[in-house]
């Protein structure tokens, strides 16, 4: 609604001014509205107004049914706000919070980065810029639950939750772009139900002005780009700009468009388009980057409506002249040019595959009956390069193995308990086949099950692989979504703090049975300062959830002796563990248990998910968690580890984070457990929490101490 005979000054932003109370007076006589806040898009006055009901708690069903059976909304926003009624939990009360953002600053969910948010929230926050100003929110870190229908944020181009003015709803750990820019005001809301709670976000925001926009114009140069506004953050909503391409008169253009992410793809993309002489244009992709239009001129226009924003596009455009589009390159079917090169490479570089048509291969390639060339190392490699399967026919294999699927691999990886032929043709028919990578039972025979331990299947004929398994399991038999958090009470019963005295909590560290710990031998060398290397210096809390907080579960014990590693190298961080034999044993509870060994033949797969857990800094020197916190991070393939982490990572090292960074282990965290769950929902201590560049850092995963290459000096030394 809005308010035209009326001039916007900045007292009507504040209800407790008499200017508001004036106004607010007026408006009142004529629409009694319960609610009343405004904003000065324009010069103008833009006024919010909500009704609330309250509802016997027996007629609400009938009340959601009723609302449910409306006709959809017509297009004005009268009968929108109808809408907004189902949206909000009416168990929780709404908290408002009034922010300008002239001065930048930052807003977060509750108890961020330390805590989970809490259970039941509806929050909203009112962002308000200058007159002629923009409002930008930029989120760095998103983690809600997964599901959408549970915990959600959503942005508005409004003071108040109008559907029709809603930019965004996000939830779980988007990756897409999460930087937010709407008009002259903007609603933040976060609502959560009362399970499962995650980290939350922070966002920063601030101002622009309006003038900053700056989109469209006349292109006459042959080759240019341009972008939708404020690409790669999202445009913002109700915004059109026009490009007028105009070149030479004897030549034709190109454009081709590098990203391009404008809306929802619908027929007649009657929302957020770009248009190219007429033609509209939306959706997640295009069918055909390339675009050619056989004038010298051109109209691009891009256009968004009021809601739901996206990352928009980029393009590049090129003048040409008609009978040579690809001066000094290759033209490919769909017009592309791509570098002479690249063609009949064995790559598809076209996309449409016609660099690769009709080439007359050379004697590092194969002949694909098709007319393809591909490298000889393709041959036979159990994938179908040619297209038409000629290179995965005929295939001998001398020298090798031959997999069922005509695949070629090295006899050694024949039985060694991994699928290497990808139709697992390599491991029929193993028994007792012992090598490096199989499990060894205790009767000597050997089974190439890849890790059979504990999985509730008796392998070996003497039980052996399913002995020793009392470990590993918690109260919680799930295995949580993505996201660090707090854990539950009992969640990681092996997870033990150690505690230097008069300096607190210093490291984790693994309980392995009633006696014995593992932890990182770096957490146990002597400082100038510390004698760390002291047994007695050392408690450790066992059952413990948060610091400084016992209950009658919690157990602390003085410790014995200490066994580091006897060629931990204090450079190079090589054989970073250490165990720690307690004073007196402890009783094994729900609270306190031991996690599983894994042998030295169990193997942990890249991309497999693990978990982390500790009370170390929540940042990088941050301070440290009080509440025991949890993240499910990936194994990462050592040889991309090593390319990440500048060739520093040994064979008795795991690595494992996220690529882009964000969940991760810190200082603090340092000897506590890397736990993976096997298909029985049993906790293996895959590592020991190590060493890492920075923490969190995109490009630099966690580094791990590989627990199963120490698995017979665990014996050796502790019996364990
Ligand atoms: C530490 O200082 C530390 N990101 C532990 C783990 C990592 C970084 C630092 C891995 O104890």
């Amino acid at each position: 609604m809005g308010i035209s005979n009326q001039r916007f000054l900045p007292e009507h932003e504040d209800p407790s001014s008499s200017e508001f109370t004036q106004l607010a007076a007026q408006v009142s006589q004529q629409v009694r509205p319960n609610r009343l806040t405004g904003d000065s898009s324009d010069d103008s006055i833009v006024v919010y107004y909500e009704s609330k009901f309250d509802v016997p708690i027996p007629q609400q069903t009938t009340v959601d049914q009723a609302i449910e059976s409306l006709e959809p909304p017509a297009e004005n926003e009268w009968s929108q706000q109808g809408q907004g009624l189902t949206f909000f939990n009416v168990f929780s009360e709404r908290k408002f919070f009034d922010i300008h953002v002239r001065d930048p600053g930052f807003v977060h969910s509750p108890g961020f980065p330390d805590y989970a948010y809490p259970p039941n929230l509806n929050l909203q926050w009112r962002l308000r810029a200058d007159p002629g100003n923009r409002v930008w929110l930029n989120f760095y870190n998103l983690i809600l639950e997964d599901d959408c229908q549970h915990d959600f944020i959503k942005v508005y181009d409004s003071l108040a939750p109008i559907e029709k003015r809603a930019l965004t709803e996000q939830c779980g750990h988007p990756q897409k772009s999460l930087s937010f820019i709407s008009g002259n005001v903007m609603l933040l809301t976060l609502v959560t139900n009362e399970e499962k709670n995650f980290p939350g976000f922070k966002a920063s925001y601030y101002q622009i002005p309006v003038t900053k926009l700056n989109c469209g114009g006349t292109l006459t140069e042959d080759k240019g780009s341009f972008s939708s506004p404020f690409f790669p953050s999202n445009y913002p909503p109700s915004t059109s700009c026009v490009w007028n391409i105009e070149v030479a008169k004897e030549k034709f253009v190109k454009v081709d468009f590098k990203k391009f992410f404008v809306g929802n793809q619908s027929e007649h993309c009657p929302h957020d388009y770009v248009d190219i002489n007429g033609e509209r244009l939306c959706g997640n992709g295009l069918n055909t980057r390339l675009i050619t239009i056989k004038s010298n001129k051109v109209t691009i226009t891009f256009n968004s409506d009021s809601s739901y924003v996206d990352q928009g596009f980029t393009a590049e455009y090129e003048a040409f002249i008609p009978t040579d589009s690809c001066p000094g390159r290759f033209q490919c079917n769909n017009s592309l040019c791509i570098s002479k090169i690249s063609q009949c490479d064995g790559w598809n570089d076209c996309g449409d595959n016609s660099d690769e048509i009709n080439c007359t291969c050379d004697a590092s390639q194969i002949q694909c009956k098709n007319g393809h060339c591909k490298p000889k190392s393709w041959l036979c490699d159990g994938i179908d390069d040619c297209g038409d399967n000629t290179d995965e026919q005929n295939c001998t294999c001398p020298g090798k193995f031959k997999c069922s699927n005509n695949r070629c691999i090295k006899k050694t990886l024949q039985c060694n308990g991994r699928d290497d032929c990808g139709d697992n043709s390599d491991e029929l028919n193993c028994t007792s086949v012992c090598s490096a990578f199989t499990f060894h039972c205790s009767n000597g025979l050997c089974i190439s099950k890849l890790n059979p331990e504990c999985d509730g299947e008796q392998d070996c004929e003497d039980g052996s692989d399913e002995a020793n398994c009392d470990c590993g399991t918690n109260l919680y038999s799930s295995t949580r979504i993505v996201g660090g958090q707090a854990a539950s009470v009992g969640e990681w019963p092996w997870q033990v703090s150690l505690h230097f005295k008069g300096l607190g909590h210093m490291c984790g560290a693994s309980v392995l049975s009633d006696r014995w710990l593992l932890t990182a031998a770096h957490c146990v060398q002597d400082t100038k300062v510390y004698k760390l290397s002291h047994a007695d210096q050392w408690e450790a809390f066992l059952g413990l959830h948060v610091q400084n907080q016992t209950n009658e579960w919690t157990v602390k014990r003085g410790v014995k002796q200490i066994i580091a590693h006897r060629y931990y190298n204090s450079y190079t961080q090589n054989n970073d563990i250490a165990l720690m034999e307690l004073d007196t044993r402890v009783s094994l509870t729900e609270y306190i248990r031991p996690i599983c060994l894994p042998s030295s033949t169990y193997y942990f797969h890249s991309d497999q998910e693990a978990w982390i857990t500790g009370w170390g800094t929540t940042m990088e020197d941050g301070v440290a968690a009080s509440v025991l916190q949890m993240a499910e991070i990936l194994i990462f393939s050592s040889r991309l580890c090593n390319l990440l982490l500048f060739y520093r990572v040994t064979d008795n090292m795991l690595c494992a984070g996220f690529l882009s960074g964000g969940v991760d282990t810190c200082q603090g965290d340092s000897g506590g457990p890397l736990s993976v769950a096997n298909s029985h929902g049993r906790f293996f201590l895959a590592g020991v929490t190590s060493w890492g560049k920075g923490c969190a850092l995109s490009y630099r995963p966690g580094v791990y101490t590989r627990v199963t290459k120490y698995r017979s000096w665990i014996k050796e030394k502790s019996g364990v």
